[in-house]
C-alpha cells in the first residue's frame, strides 16, 4: 500500500466529499479506489475489447410468455462455455428474475448477453462486465 497526496480545486473537493457521503463510504480512500478501479476497468475494456472477463447479467421476464422460459434455458445450454451459473427467483405469479454469472471473451459475453436481453418478454436487462486481467497480480 502506498500513500498518494493529491491536490484538487475546492469545488471538486466538495463534490468528492458529497459523493463519499451519498454512497456511504467509510473513508475517502475507499471512494477514490473505487473511482480509479472503475476508470481503469473501462479503459481496459476499451483498449482490450476481446480480453477475458467475468460478468453478471440480470433481467426480468414473464414465464407465461410463450416458450420464453424454455428458449432462455436453451440459449444458456448452447452457451454453457460462457454460463457459469444462473440464479432464478419467482417474483410473483407471472414474473421471474434471473441473474447469470458469465465468463469468457468479452465480445462473446456481450453478444450472448445482448441476445438474451433482446428476447421478446425479457425486460430490465443489465450487464456488468469486469475485465479479468486487472487482477492478474493475484
Ligand atoms: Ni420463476
Amino acid at each position: 500500500m502506498r500513500r498518494l497526496t493529491i491536490s484538487v480545486d475546492d469545488d471538486l473537493a466538495d463534490a468528492f466529499e458529497a459523493l463519499v457521503q451519498a454512497n456511504g463510504y467509510e473513508n475517502r480512500s475507499e471512494a477514490f479506489r473505487d473511482l480509479l478501479r472503475e476508470k481503469l476497468g473501462q479503459q481496459q475494456l476499451t483498449e482490450q475489447p476481446h480480453g477475458p472477463c467475468v460478468a453478471t447479467l440480470s433481467y426480468v421476464y414473464d414465464h407465461h410468455e410463450r416458450q420464453l422460459a424454455m428458449r432462455l434455458a436453451d440459449m444458456q445450454h448452447h452457451h454453457h462455455d460462457l454460463t457459469v451459473s444462473t440464479m432464478h427467483a419467482h417474483l410473483d405469479h407471472n414474473q421471474c428474475i434471473e441473474t447469470l454469472i458469465l465468463r469468457g471473451e468479452t465480445g462473446a459475453v456481450r453478444t450472448f448477453a445482448q441476445a438474451l436481453m433482446a428476447q421478446p418478454g425479457v425486460t430490465h436487462g443489465q450487464l456488468n462486465v469486469v475485465p479479468l486481467t486487472l487482477h492478474s497480480h493475484h
